[in-house]
């Protein structure tokens, strides 16, 4: 099932909102017509490329430029020392800055280029300005560098052993915070009488972002009038603005950041880098344009890695099945720094979430950061929430097993039922509106459920195993309102502004400061606006991601856009209704208040015949000729919305799979996902949102996952060893949706933009696990390879379909890079609540 497009033409202005047309943006992208940083080129362009640390942990003896330095074409090579020297162009921090804070945090310096050590493989050494970019890349690699290597550990767990290398001075055993949330003594009570325990110790492994076009930044400083512009693959350009400009000390309001078409983000262009900050420091420094583009090796050594969790996690229930307590302890991978939004992630994006769609009456969850020797880790597609829905999901497979129940039925019993919403969870989130039983009930149907027991066990008898796996997500968006998130550490207001500006012959163009790689803003905000000044969608025009053309912004990322960049638009767009509304009464000679809006026609209440239309009043307000003493002339209005609470979307993913056991591979026979977030500004681009986010959560799933050796040397440096899943393994999807409006947003939308990403890896272990139950097999580490699961079966058939695990641990690779003795399964199912 999926949707079809709709032209824009054949759908009447009334019904744009809601409205399946297709995405405007598509023509130029896939006919070479759109401009990415890499492609544009000025005159005079140098080229940089960055030396970066071959080890993971290093103290820096020597650096030696002079061989460089004399290259044919090389035009400067800096270090650390060169940032600070007395005649530089400006005083910055030259370090990175952090935009959100704990009570706990132990803050540590994250210089753009590094000082006497490096702290992972990639940290930046030295860069490199050339003529060309390849005698650039050239020119770094005859940088002499003298490494004294020191011990490194890539794995939070090691890195907080007593015996690990200290990566900070300023944070003794490798501890960026300590946090907690929840009520532990509660917690406690409810494991000390629960009837039934169930236990997962868990790995959600680092995943690394890889967008299709890899972070490249371009910048142009004009010494006449000390601008400088800087174009770059950002999905924040007045986030970047604010911290570029103190980073490299240039004043923000002659600091243009301008995202140009960028190729995907997934939260990996969130973050402020070294490597932005070099290029405009650069620039400015020689008065001449710099273009650096990161190679593809590069990304995997710099980009945020996401997720990164080592986690205990437990369930307490009572006889019935109800779920009384979940008690979580993780230990989080932050890094060797910290990256811009890294201690929001696995806090406060995390812990909050940890209810899931269930009504559960304690819940305590303690998280330790720790500083580690791998590139420092943020946000990715999801950023904690896919943590917290993975935990719980498996959770909720293991209870339901535990207590004899159908893993549907265990769900259903424990949602947070219809009427209870607004919903206090017992993680500090307030759920905004949801009905959990309607996409449980339609993914039932679409999958076929009720004849899928007997479907498997018929399967079985023949040797084949049928699996299927459930995941009812919840996730948050819009993260809000502003001084909630300050109170919670943000150092950053979370609001959205817009400006809708009508041109005097009645077009609009919409300004807004989210900042869309991928997701179609160009439709469905054209979308929005046209709906609520009535005028034809053809007629709005969408910009953003330049801070030269949008007054303000925060961004795209964590799914707020169409929640609170949406709302901001109907925010600037009411506000012209009623500009133009108070110019029509006074055109049509009546009160104000008798003027009534419709379709884009003012009229005054009970005479249609006095009518007047928008596009009309807009020529007028810039005429200027008519209208009342106190207006102004024009008609623009500019808006900053800052949402009462988060949204949270949710809804039910099913995997069917068949696992063949003597070569572990993982078949597809079906994969539902049914969404509800909210109304749908625009069904297809909704469905294609959810789309890729199931292929990022298969992908973890079954394929990625950053692997660093006990040097922390980045294994999986290319696509050839970080398998990212091609199209033939992603399965085809059926997709459903329900609808429950939010009632903290005008538009009474939530987010789509992670919703499959969250989802998707527990609804696939679920299955694999469902499958192999005849094995015993109660969970698997990410990603599910087929040796994994080879490993965990031991390669044939259950010899009586009975539950005796057959496995053969030898041959188990473990992360760590032990071989575990029990094959990957590592859940334990008890009936006492002692941990
Ligand atoms: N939308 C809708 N109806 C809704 C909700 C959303 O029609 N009820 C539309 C929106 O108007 C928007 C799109 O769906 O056109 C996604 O909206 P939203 O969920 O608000 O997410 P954002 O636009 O804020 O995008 C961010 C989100 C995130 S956090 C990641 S990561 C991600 C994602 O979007 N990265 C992407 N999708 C991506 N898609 C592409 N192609 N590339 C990325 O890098």
């Amino acid at each position: 099932m999926s949707i079809d497009s709709i032209d824009p033409d054949d759908v009447d202005a009334a019904d744009i909102l809601g409205s399946a047309i297709e995405r405007r943006e598509d023509p130029a992208l896939v006919t070479g017509d759109a401009e990415y940083t890499d492609d544009i080129q000025l005159d005079g362009m140098l080229h940089m490329a960055v030396l970066r640390s071959q080890y993971g942990h290093a103290r820096l003896r020597d650096v030696d430029t002079t061989a460089a330095e004399e290259m044919d074409g090389v035009v400067a090579v800096y270090t650390h020392d060169d940032l600070h020297r007395e005649d530089t162009p400006s005083g910055g921090s030259y370090s990175l800055p952090v935009g959100w804070l704990l009570d706990s945090l132990r803050q540590v310096d994250h210089p753009i280029l590094a000082d006497d050590r490096v702290r992972y493989q990639g940290d930046a050494v030295a860069v490199v300005v050339a003529e060309d970019r390849y005698v650039a890349h050239d020119a770094a690699d005859a940088v002499a560098v003298d490494y004294e290597r020191l011990d490194a550990v890539a794995d939070p767990d090691d890195a907080l052993a007593d015996d690990a290398p200290t990566l900070h001075d300023d944070a003794e055993g490798n501890v960026a915070f300590e946090w907690e949330i929840g009520d532990d003594e509660k917690t406690d009570a409810a494991f000390d009488d629960a009837a039934h325990t169930v236990s997962l110790d868990l790995e959600n492994q680092l995943l690394i972002a890889n967008a299709m076009e890899p972070r490249a930044a371009v910048a142009d400083y004009h010494p006449g009038t000390d601008e400088l512009d800087v174009f770059m693959t950002s999905q924040n350009p007045h986030l970047h603005r604010l911290l570029m400009s103190g980073v490299i000390g240039h004043p923000e309001h002659k600091l243009r950041v301008k995202a140009p078409d960028v190729g995907g983000g997934f939260g990996s262009k969130i973050h402020h880098y070294a490597d932005e900050a070099l290029v405009a420091w650069v620039a400015k420094d020689l008065e001449r344009p710099v273009k650096w583009t990161a190679t593809r090796t590069e990304t995997y050594k710099t980009d945020a890695p996401g997720r990164g969790h080592r986690t205990l996690a437990e369930l307490a229930m009572d006889d019935a099945g109800n779920i009384t307590g979940v008690r979580v302890d993780t230990r989080a991978n932050l890094g060797a720094y910290l990256s811009t939004f890294a201690p929001a992630v696995p806090t406060y994006l995390y812990g909050t979430l940890l209810s899931g769609q269930y009504d559960i009456p304690a819940i305590h969850c303690s998280v330790t950061g720790a500083y580690t020797n791998v590139p420092p880790v943020d946000a990715y597609r999801g950023a904690g929430r896919p943590e917290a829905s993975f935990l719980i999901e498996r959770l909720a497979h293991l209870g339901a097993r535990e207590v004899g129940m159908d893993p549907a039925e265990f769900r259903r019993q424990n949602f947070v039922p219809d009427d209870a919403f607004p919903y206090d969870t017992q993680v500090a989130v307030s759920y905004d509106s949801g009905d959990y039983e309607k996409p449980l009930d339609e993914a039932l149907e679409m999958v076929g459920y009720d004849d899928f027991r007997q479907r498997q066990a018929d399967a079985r008898e023949e040797g084949r195993y049928l699996g299927v796996g459930f995941s009812c997500y919840i996730e948050a968006c819009g993260l809000a309102p502003s001084e909630l998130a300050g109170q919670l550490g943000a150092q950053a207001g979370l609001w959205e502004s817009s400006l809708v500006r009508f041109h005097p012959s009645g077009t609009v163009t919409a300004f807004c400061g989210t900042s869309g790689h991928g997701q179609g803003h160009g439709t469905t905000y054209a979308q929005i606006v046209a709906n609520e000044l009535g005028i034809p969608y053809e007629d709005v025009e969408v910009v953003e991601g330049d801070t030269d053309e949008i007054p303000q912004g925060m961004g795209t990322y964590g799914s707020r856009s169409a929640a609170v960049g949406g709302s901001a638009l109907v925010k600037s767009s009411q506000k012209l209704v009623e500009k133009a509304r108070e110019l029509a009464a006074h055109q049509l000679e009546a009160d104000p208040a008798d003027v009534e809006f419709d379709a884009g026609e003012f009229h005054v209440a009970g005479a249609p015949d006095r009518s007047v239309g928008i596009k009309a009043l807009a020529e007028q307000s810039y005429l200027a000729h008519d209208i009342p003493d106190d207006m102004e002339p024009g008609l623009e209005a500019t808006s900053f919305y800052d949402p009462d609470n988060f949204v949270f979307p949710f809804g039910t993913h099913v995997a069917v799979v068949e696992v063949d056991p003597a070569s572990g591979e993982i078949e597809f026979e079906q994969y539902v996902a049914v969404d509800d977030v909210g109304n749908q500004i625009n069904p297809k681009i909704v469905e294609g949102q959810v789309h890729g986010g199931v292929a990022q959560g298969v992908g973890q799933a079954l394929y990625e996952g950053a692997e660093y050796d006990a040097n922390a040397q980045l294994l999986t440096g290319s696509m050839q060893d970080y398998a990212v899943p091609k199209a033939m393994h992603i399965p085809e999807m059926d997709t459903g949706s329900t609808v429950t409006e939010s009632p903290h947003n005008p538009l009474g939308v939530k987010g789509v933009g992670e919703a499959g990403t969250i989802a998707a890896p527990q609804a696939v272990m679920n299955a694999v696990v469902d499958a192999l139950e005849p094995f015993g097999v109660d969970h698997l580490e990410m990603p599910m390879t087929a040796e994994t699961v080879w490993n965990a079966t031991g390669g044939s058939a259950a010899t009586d379909g009975g539950t005796e695990p057959n496995r053969d641990g030898d041959r188990d690779r473990n992360r760590d890079g032990d071989a575990d003795a029990d094959g990957a399964p590592d859940a334990a199912v008890d009936d006492g609540g002692e941990r």
